[in-house]
């Protein structure tokens, strides 16, 4: 893995530099602002935003790709022991030392740099990292060091917070296992924490919101269960892009099936003072998009799906390919964080037939346990692109910020 650090006027100028270096799959792992320039100047200079962003490299996924069909063949025992319920207080400690190493994350980054750079060089060719692996030092029995106990406490303790914060078994097993391969005797809890935050920044990968389209407007479709909060979210979106940016932008409702559902829309088009429609076929969907054509954004709603009714999702996959035949088109599938982890597989389920989806997610004000945002991206392999947690329109909405969700998930402050 590549870490490394880009200074620019705006956190999306020192990601552009990061991508223009090390190409577009590299991962924000923090964003740390009002940084001063180094040397004489620097406190005259303009304060920046300064990026950490980490890099996996080819031969490590592939690697990981391998260990992993490994050990779905292996089937490995589950572990049985949970020291942390065999001493409360020690567990506490390291909870809360834990807490205050995630506070301070930016340091142990900077920590792994130092350690990253000194053997940078002998980590850039899969050759020279089996030697390396060979260099390591001979390893003490694991079971016999204090030290080493003390760090299967942290681990341990790590994955009961991840199983707390609802993390799958699954993936939390899958996280802690990637770290046993890289964990050694001695080896510093800080280095420890930073790289299963690594990994884990990681594994949410990538989350762009949404993009403008050149010469043509963008359509925009919202889908997902009832309730979820579908309507209010392109309230929140459409009056950014319309308010702030000041875009030109115009909202189609494809629910039809209850009156109140197309008038919320409206009321909120009345508001933006923006051009408002109901298309109930594919054609209707394709001459609204001709008569939107020069607007930059067109932002669909449609109606709830029961994970029952099949039936449903296939009338709106009709809709969604008759825009995407004359429009360039993004979709989302937006959840609730409040779902329990089981309907939320059986509702992705529900959407496999349409793959080009990302994610939004809802109502994180209403839970403290964000660990389904995990599970359903790895189960979706879709990205999360904004969260919202909270009924006012437009300002309960962010983009999805990895970072501050694993964070939590290790059991830092919400
Ligand atoms: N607490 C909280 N409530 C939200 C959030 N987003 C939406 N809601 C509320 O959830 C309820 C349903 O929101 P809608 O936007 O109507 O949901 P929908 O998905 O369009 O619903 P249907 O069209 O009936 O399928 C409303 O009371 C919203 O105010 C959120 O982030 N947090
Ligand atoms: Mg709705």
């Amino acid at each position: 893995m590549i870490i490394k650090k880009f200074l620019g006027k705006t956190e999306e100028d020192a990601i552009a530099l990061a991508k223009k270096e090390l190409g577009n799959n590299v991962v924000v792992l923090n964003v740390k602002k009002n940084v001063k320039k180094k040397g004489l100047f620097g406190a005259f200079k303009p304060k920046l935003v300064e990026v950490t962003v980490a890099l996996e490299e080819e031969s490590e996924t592939l690697e990981r790709t391998r260990r992993e069909a490994e050990r779905k063949q292996a089937a490995a025992p589950a572990k049985t022991e949970s020291p942390e319920k065999k001493d409360a207080q020690k567990a506490d400690k390291a909870s809360e030392n834990i807490e205050k190493r995630l506070d301070t994350l930016q340091t142990l980054l900077e920590t792994q740099i130092k350690n990253k750079k000194s053997s940078a060089v002998s980590e850039k060719t899969p050759e020279n990292a089996e030697e390396k692996k060979e260099e390591v030092p001979e390893e003490k029995d694991p079971k016999t060091s204090p030290e080493d106990e003390e760090q299967t406490r942290f681990l341990n303790l790590l994955h009961t917070t991840m199983l707390e914060n609802e993390v799958d078994e699954k993936y939390a097993e899958q996280i802690m296992e990637e770290i046993e391969k890289i964990r050694k005797p001695n080896m510093p809890m800080d280095y420890l924490l930073a790289n299963i935050y690594q990994k884990m920044i990681l594994k949410f990968g990538k989350a762009d919101g949404i993009s403008p389209s050149e010469n043509q407007p963008k359509v925009v479709i919202f889908m997902g269960p009832t309730g979820v909060g579908k309507t209010t979210t392109i309230a929140k979106v459409a009056s950014s892009y319309s308010v702030e940016e000041k875009k030109k932008i115009a909202l189609l409702t494809a629910d039809t099936y209850r009156i109140a559902a197309a008038e919320q829309l409206r009321t909120y088009a009345n508001i933006l003072e923006v051009p408002f429609r109901v298309v109930y076929t594919s054609e209707d969907m394709k001459n609204a998009i001709a008569d939107f054509k020069d607007y930059d954004y067109i932002f669909v709603d449609t109606a709830g799906h029961s994970h029952q009714n099949v039936d449903q999702v296939d009338n709106m996959k009709e809709l969604l390919d008759a825009a995407k035949e004359v429009a360039d088109t993004e979709i989302f599938l937006v959840l609730s964080a409040t779902t329990k982890y089981r309907d939320l597989l059986k509702i992705a389920d529900t959407y496999k037939s349409i793959t080009d989806y990302r994610l939004i997610f809802t109502k994180l004000d209403e839970t403290s346990c964000v660990g389904n945002l995990l599970n359903i991206k790895l189960f979706t392999d879709a990205a999360i692109s904004y969260v919202t947690y909270g009924q006012n329109v437009p300002d309960d909405i962010e983009a999805f910020n990895a970072q501050k969700t694993v964070k939590q998930l290790l059991g830092g402050k919400h």
